[in-house]
């Protein structure tokens, strides 16, 4: 099924690591025509392959995708991120059709406004990072081996056994209490940038929700959950997962903030 939209936002899509799910994407970029792509940053994860090489066809396959939409009328803009923070030389200037930009207000169909940043900026306000990692490891790692490692570590330290499920229950709830003060921080941030809200990535962790007068978007990323936020033809945010097939994990309707009937099946 062809989907056509006015706005796509991807981010988080990690090119040149192991994890990255380049081929659901592709089949995204395929069947959905859009007018405009942000790419909200952490596109190529360079941060990681200077560690660890890693590449893959279809990681070019995506390039040159991104690349054939910018010479074929869509207007792709770029906004780098942390892992690709060598970018940000390059905001303000242009490559081969792509526009690049530390960030970048978006006007709605309905008007309303929209701050579009990478995210990680938020991470300064506040005591981020370290939760950051914790978010990775617990919605990453949980496996029945993984507490058989960790408590043959254990044993290594002369600890105590702890099954793995009570420390993850505890790493959740931070993961959870972190997420939680990211979503304030940028609705906050919004609020003082006098805009109608925040659409962002960074966190993996993707949303949408309002709270007085403040949208809150974040469209996730293409490393485990496979999601992207899209704009309407005829106005409305939507929240998609694209993987093995199709669903819609949330809605903002356009003029949310008169009648706001907010959706959340996610
Ligand atoms: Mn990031």
């Amino acid at each position: 099924m062809h989907s056509r939209v006015r706005s796509l936002f991807v981010s988080d899509v990690h090119l040149g690591t192991p994890d990255c799910q380049a081929g659901h994407l592709l089949n995204l970029l395929n069947t959905t025509t859009a007018r405009q792509l942000f790419l909200v940053g952490d596109i190529v994860d360079i941060k990681a392959m200077s560690s660890r090489a890693y590449w893959h066809p279809t990681h070019t396959r995506v390039l040159e995708r991104l690349l054939g939409l910018a010479n074929s009328g869509t207007r792709v803009v770029y906004v780098p991120g942390n892992h690709d923070e060598e970018a940000r030389a390059f905001c303000g200037a242009e490559w081969r059709g792509i526009e690049i930009q530390r960030e970048l207000d978006y006007v709605a169909v309905d008007g309303s406004r929209y701050r579009v940043r990478h995210g990680d900026e938020l991470d300064e306000l506040g005591q981020g990072k370290r939760w950051l990692e914790s978010v990775g490891e617990t919605l990453y790692g949980f496996s029945c081996r993984l507490n058989t490692w960790y408590n043959s570590a254990r044993q290594r330290m002369d600890l105590t056994y702890s099954p793995w499920s009570v420390s993850m229950k505890r790493r959740l709830s931070k993961a959870m209490e972190y997420i939680q003060c990211f979503e304030e921080r940028a609705m906050n941030e919004a609020r003082g940038l006098l805009v109608d809200g925040y659409i962002c990535g960074h966190i993996h962790f993707a949303n949408i929700r309002c709270a007085d007068g403040i949208a809150y978007l974040n469209d996730g990323d293409w490393v485990e959950h496979c999601t992207t936020i899209c704009e309407l033809e005829q106005g409305g945010f939507e929240l998609w997962r694209c993987a093995d097939h199709s669903e819609r994990l949330a809605t903002l309707p356009s003029h949310w903030w008169t009648d706001s009937p907010l959706s959340t099946a996610a």
